[in-house]
Parts: C-alpha cells; structure tokens; sequence
C-alpha cells in the first residue's frame, strides 16, 4: 500500500486482505510519530518499508543511509517488536549525473550503503526506485534503460532485493553496447569522473544515441546471424517478432522438429538461466523469453503431431502392427507443488503424447495429493515429476515417500533443470521401491517410458 498520506494507508489496511507491505514510514516527523505509524502497521500485520529519513531530511551520503537505517531498526525491533524481515529499508536512489559534483556519488552511496545494511541487519530487505537514478537522461529512454540495468546489476550483486522499475524498460545486461556501458558504469560507479569528466562523456554519447523523435532505431543486424544465434537473439531479448520465421528455418535445417527444440532453443533458454543466475537478466525480461520460447514450441508442435501421423501410415501400408496405436498407456504429468515452471513439462507431454500415451496434465504448482489421488482414480501407468527449482526436489522426495505409504506401484519419472541422476539416485530412489527414473529430456522419456 504506498502513500505519502499515512491516513490512506490506514484506509489500505483495513480493507485489503493478506499481508501488506506498506510504503513508507519514516523518521522524518520525529521518533515519536514513527513508533506510532509503525505500532498501526504491526497490529494489521504488515511489512513495512523504512526510508532513509530523520528529522534532518533525506539521507544522502553512505554514512547517513547506515546510520538512519540502523536507528530505524533499532526502534522497530526493541520498542515496537518488529521481526527483522517485516523490515524493508529505501536508502533513497537519487539521479546522478546531474553536472552537481555532489551528486556524481550517489549511486555508489546506495550501493555501499546496501552493502552495509545487509552486513549489519541480514534479515532486512533493501528497495528502491530505480528510475531515479537516472532522471538527467529524462527523454532518452535508450541511455535510461542502460543506467537502469547497470545500475540493477551492481545493487543486486550488493544485496538490493526489491525495486520499483519499469519492468518493461529493461535492457540485458550483456546486450548494452560496449561504449555506453562503459560510459554507464563510470558514472554509476563514480570512476574517471574527476571533474564531472564521465560524465560529459556520458552526456555526449546520449546525444549520438538519442532515438529522434518518435522514430526508433532499431539495430537489425542480429538478424545476419546463423539461425541458431538468431533464435538465441529472439529469447535473451523477448523478441517474438520473427520467431515464426527462425522456428520454420530452423525447422527444415534440423532433421526433427524435437532437435530443434533439444537444440538451438534449449541451447538458447541456457543463455538465459545463466545470465538470470548471474544477476544480468532480471524476471520480468526472463518471462519474456519463455513467451518466445513457448511460442516456437507451439509452433513445432503439429510437425511432431504429424511425424506420429506419418508413422502410423507407415505401418498401415507396410501392414506392420503400430505399438504406439495400441492401448494407449496414462501418464500423468505434473509440475511439483511450489514450482510455476511448465515448458519443460509441456514439451514432454507433446512428445510422450505423439508417441501413442494418453496424457493427464495436471499443470503447475500441483500438491502431493492432487498428483496421487488422480494417478490412483485414472490407473495411470507412469507418473512423471518436473521440477526447475531447488525446493521442487525435496517435494519430489516427498512424494516418492508418499507413494510408498500408499502401496503405489506406478513407476515415478523425474524431469525438469534441477533435477539430476546422482540427486534422484541418493534421495528419491531410496524412497519408493517400484521404480524411479530421472530422465534428461524430451526426447529420452519416451524409451524410458516404453522400458
Ligand atoms: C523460463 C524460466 C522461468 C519462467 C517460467 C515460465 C514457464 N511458464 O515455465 C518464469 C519467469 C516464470 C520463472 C520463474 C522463476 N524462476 Co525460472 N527459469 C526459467 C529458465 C530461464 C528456463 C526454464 C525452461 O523453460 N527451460 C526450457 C525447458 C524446455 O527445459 P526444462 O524445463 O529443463 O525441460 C526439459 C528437461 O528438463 C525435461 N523435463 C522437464 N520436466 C520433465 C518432466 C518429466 C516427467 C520428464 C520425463 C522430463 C522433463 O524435458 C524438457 C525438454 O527436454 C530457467 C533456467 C534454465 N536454464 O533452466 C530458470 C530457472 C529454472 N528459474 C529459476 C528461478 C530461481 C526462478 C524464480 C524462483 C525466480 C524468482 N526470484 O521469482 C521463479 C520461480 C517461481 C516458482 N515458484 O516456481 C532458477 C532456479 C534455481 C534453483 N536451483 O532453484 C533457474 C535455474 C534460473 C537460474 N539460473 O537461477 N522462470
């Protein structure tokens, strides 16, 4: 609930349901003031946001940010009983680059502070607003969008854990130009800027980059890249603009559509977990690329449609018994309880689905029971677990154990990037007696189905 009016955030709290966070209180109006507006948060059960305000005004400098911060906690925490990780701390973002050579430390001054803060109160939060920081390019979304995410990379390498950004704003880290993303970090971090000198730098290559007027300038020339560079290109961006035309070159370049997506596309979507593991990708650009990765998929899915369609002809004309038209064997798929990752899993099922299984897709987020109470109900003859994050694995631990206590006898299959041999061999195996196997990808569930 954010306001700048502490009466409509108490508005807010009385009407919204669930745990609130409200932003923000601070020191500004005196001690006495804050305890009191920290008091009606804690009793409607909310987080709060702290910002780096005293009675002198807004921290500026490191020294400040820490000091304010520190006072803020102790208050929160021995007078009003706050647990530390209902505290979020704003140390202020300000713009940089203004020509004020006061101002040309501010975003080292948030990054260090960051980095004080977390040291000193580790169950804390620190948030900010990013756009802030670089406010002098007002105009020039291209040099913003820059500062944004450098500015993003070393605050969250610091300790940053939240901020407010334009999400659809945000460049890659790894795709700035190198000139401008020199330029950036020397501004942000405050380096070869003795007389505001990165600065003036900064300023003139805006210039050179600015889009004119309305016309955006799109730099193409990714689009001269093999397919396989270009598909890549298409997910770390969140390009779905010729994602039809990369997918059907791709298509006719791989012998089956399943390499395509075993290939160049996962190949692709390892680009993107590595760069989001490394802070250089942020989520909402991460959702983008599954939607462009989702939309390839979807369209190779009627060619491994049709590749089945074909096989059956085949055996019709050769008058050879089809196996995969015979009895169509169950099984259920379903992502683990906790985990929102579905690509994966869809993939699977298409495959295990053109390979003559009937597939029950019970979707994302699936608890224990749900998956077991319907394998039980709909005599699935396999069960298959995916699983992308690293509490999905326990989960699947779980509900191997699960299937024991119940007398299943449904082999259980275990899939999905976090998932590995050795985990599922020394953990899940050991739990469950008919059968666990961890299988690498699509295109090997469907032996290990048929084994
Ligand atoms: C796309 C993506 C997302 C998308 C998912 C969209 C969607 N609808 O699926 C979004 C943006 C929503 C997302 C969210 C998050 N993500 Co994410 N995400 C990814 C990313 C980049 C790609 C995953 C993917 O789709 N790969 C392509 C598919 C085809 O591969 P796959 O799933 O492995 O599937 C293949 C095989 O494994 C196998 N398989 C898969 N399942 C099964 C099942 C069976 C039965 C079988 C037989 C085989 C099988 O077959 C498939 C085809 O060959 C990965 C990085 C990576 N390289 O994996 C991170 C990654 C998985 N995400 C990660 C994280 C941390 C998150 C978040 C927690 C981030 C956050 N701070 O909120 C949230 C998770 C929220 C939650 N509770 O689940 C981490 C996980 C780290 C960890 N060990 O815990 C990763 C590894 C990124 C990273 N390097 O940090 N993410």
């Amino acid at each position: 609930i954010d306001s700048s009016k502490f009466e409509i955030i108490e508005a807010g709290l009385k009407c919204v349901q669930g745990r609130c966070i409200v932003n923000s209180i601070s020191m500004k109006e005196g001690e006495e003031k804050f305890i009191e507006q920290a008091f009606t948060c804690k009793a409607y059960g909310a987080a709060v946001i702290v910002m780096a305000f005293d009675e002198i005004g807004q921290a500026d400098t490191k020294e400040r940010k820490v000091t304010i911060c520190q006072r803020a906690y102790q208050i929160l925490t021995e007078k009003v009983g706050f647990a530390p990780q209902d505290i979020i701390f704003d140390p202020n973002i300000f713009a940089i680059a203004t020509g004020i050579e006061e101002h040309n430390n501010y975003a080292v001054d948030f990054i260090e502070a960051t980095r004080e803060i977390k040291a000193l109160m580790p169950l804390t939060k620190v948030s900010g607003g990013v756009s802030n920081v670089s406010f002098s390019f007002r105009g020039n979304d291209h040099v913003r969008e820059a500062i944004h995410a450098v500015f993003l990379y070393h605050a969250i390498k610091a300790g940053m854990d939240m901020g407010i950004v334009n999400a659809g704003q945000l460049v890659v880290y790894d795709e700035i130009e190198p000139t401008l993303k020199q330029l950036c970090e020397d501004v942000i971090l405050n380096r070869n800027n003795d007389n505001n000198e990165a600065t003036e730098k900064l300023i003139a290559h805006a210039e050179t980059v600015k889009a004119k007027g309305k016309v955006e300038v799109k730099d193409e020339a990714w689009r001269n890249d093999t397919v396989e560079k270009r598909l890549s290109h298409s997910l770390v961006n969140g390009i779905t603009d010729y994602i039809d035309i990369e997918t059907e070159e791709a298509r006719q370049k791989y012998a089956t559509p399943l390499e395509v997506i075993e290939g160049p596309l996962m190949d692709g979507m390892g680009i993107v977990g590595d760069l989001f593991g490394a802070g250089k990708m942020f989520l909402p650009q991460v959702v983008k690329s599954a939607r462009v990765m989702k939309k390839s998929v979807a369209i190779l899915t009627p060619y491994i449609e049709a590749e089945k369609e074909e096989r059956k002809q085949a055996h019709l004309a050769a008058g050879t018994t089809n196996s995969e038209a015979a009895g169509a064997a169950k099984i259920l798929l379903a992502t683990v309880k906790g985990d929102v990752h579905d690509i994966g899993k869809n993939i699977v099922g298409v495959v295990l689905g053109c390979n003559g299984y009937e597939i029950i897709d019970l979707g994302v987020m699936v608890p224990a029971d749900k998956i077991l109470e319907t394998a039980q109900r709909e005599q699935a003859a396999i069960i298959g677990l995916s699983g992308l994050i690293t509490p999905s694995l326990d989960e699947m631990v779980h509900i191997a154990r699960e299937m024991k206590r119940r007398g299943m006898t449904q082999p259980l299959l275990i899939g999905g990037a976090t998932t590995s041999r050795i985990h599922t061999a020394v953990k899940i195996a050991p739990e469950y007696d008919a059968g666990v196997v961890h299988v690498l990808d699509a295109s090997r569930s469907v032996t290990v189905a048929g084994s």
